[in-house]
């Protein structure tokens, strides 16, 4: 077959719903959106353990030190599901990493903003968990097997982790005056950062329409936004929080929250790298390779080790 005839097959196997797998004939284009996509997907969970890892020390309880801690190791895991997922795609782990530490790769613009009090822990959970669970409710259904399949296991894991979010405001929303409102100043800087999660409006996308084409992606950016907002606006009314927007109407006819306009002249500050954490949180990323360099040289030989072991006694 010739790719042109190879193209129509793969286009009518995606047209009836069946996954594309590894190893079956792709687009050189749906090889490369799939790895920038998945691998700025595994850059972001991998980051985004820094802004809650902060705080594993000073949880208020033994609890909720035992939950962050278990949330923030979930992450590392769906960093690892990811990264292997890509590497189905041709690209080796370590050429991604060199990418996310040599400032070439993008993540998450959410990861950039700091996590000033122990209320940030519940509204990340709330808020970029809730986000993430939208997105990645949509991806599981991808065209792409190993990709769809990652997604089934993370969507399972940040419904607790949105759970738990959600609880660690609704406590503080329910407590003393000191509480709320440090809660409700959580909510007020993570509210627009967090709309911004689901990528620029659908006209200024330009990686959209090829991606629904080949369903990569299965909904739109503003279509998921929505979806996000439609949903938290009552969970933030029945704890007593004020979403952050003059304009939030609900539409009678529609049934949508409609919402005041998104700064994305802050978005693209932030994916440029003119966040306000972006430089920590490389240094960050970067300290934890170097720290870990005696890691991966020690499971290296001990990998070659047990190859010697397994062929000798064979
Ligand atoms: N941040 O053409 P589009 C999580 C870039 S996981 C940074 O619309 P696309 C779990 C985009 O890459 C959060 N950059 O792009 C957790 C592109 O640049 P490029 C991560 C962004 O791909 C919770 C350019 O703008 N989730 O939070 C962002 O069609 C708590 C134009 O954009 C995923 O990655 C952004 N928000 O749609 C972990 C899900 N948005 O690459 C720890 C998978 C856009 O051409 C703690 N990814 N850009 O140079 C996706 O669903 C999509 O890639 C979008 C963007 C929706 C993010």
């Amino acid at each position: 077959m010739d790719d042109d005839a190879k193209l129509i097959e793969f286009e009518a196997k995606i047209k009836r719903g069946e996954k594309i797998e590894p190893k079956d004939w792709m687009p050189e284009r749906y090889r490369k959106q799939l790895i920038r996509m998945m691998s700025q997907h595994a850059h972001s969970e991998i980051v985004g353990m820094l802004p809650e890892g902060n705080w594993i020390t000073r949880a208020p309880t033994l609890r909720r030190k035992m939950g962050l801690i278990a949330k923030v190791q979930d992450e590392a895991g769906h960093g690892l599901y990811l990264y292997s997922a890509t590497e189905t795609l041709g690209i080796g782990r370590d050429e991604m990493v060199d990418q996310l530490l040599e400032g070439k790769a993008k993540y998450s613009n959410i990861f950039n903003y700091p996590s000033l009090t122990w209320a940030d822990m519940g509204v990340i959970g709330w808020f970029v968990d809730g986000a993430a669970i939208v997105n990645q409710t949509m991806l599981a259904r991808s065209s792409y097997g190993p990709y769809s399949r990652a997604m089934l296991r993370i969507c399972a894991e940040e419904n607790f982790h949105k759970k738990q979010g959600y609880e660690i405001a609704a406590t503080l929303a329910l407590g003393t005056q000191a509480q709320k409102e440090m809660v409700q100043n959580a909510v007020d800087r993570y509210w627009w950062p967090s709309l911004m999660m689901f990528g620029p409006s659908d006209k200024d996308s330009p990686n959209t329409p090829l991606l629904m084409k080949w369903k990569i992606k299965r909904k739109s950016n503003d279509d998921l936004r929505q979806r996000f907002i439609d949903l938290t606006i009552p969970q933030a009314q029945r704890i007593d929080l004020t979403i952050p927007d003059p304009d939030l109407k609900l539409n009678k006819k529609t049934g949508h929250w409609e919402f005041g306009k998104i700064n994305w002249d802050e978005f693209y500050e932030v994916i440029r790298g003119n966040g306000p954490c972006n430089k920590e949180r490389m240094t960050a990323r970067r300290k934890a390779h170097f720290d870990g360099e005696w890691v991966r040289i020690a499971a290296e030989e001990y990998a070659k080790k047990r190859k010697t072991n397994h062929s000798n006694n064979n």
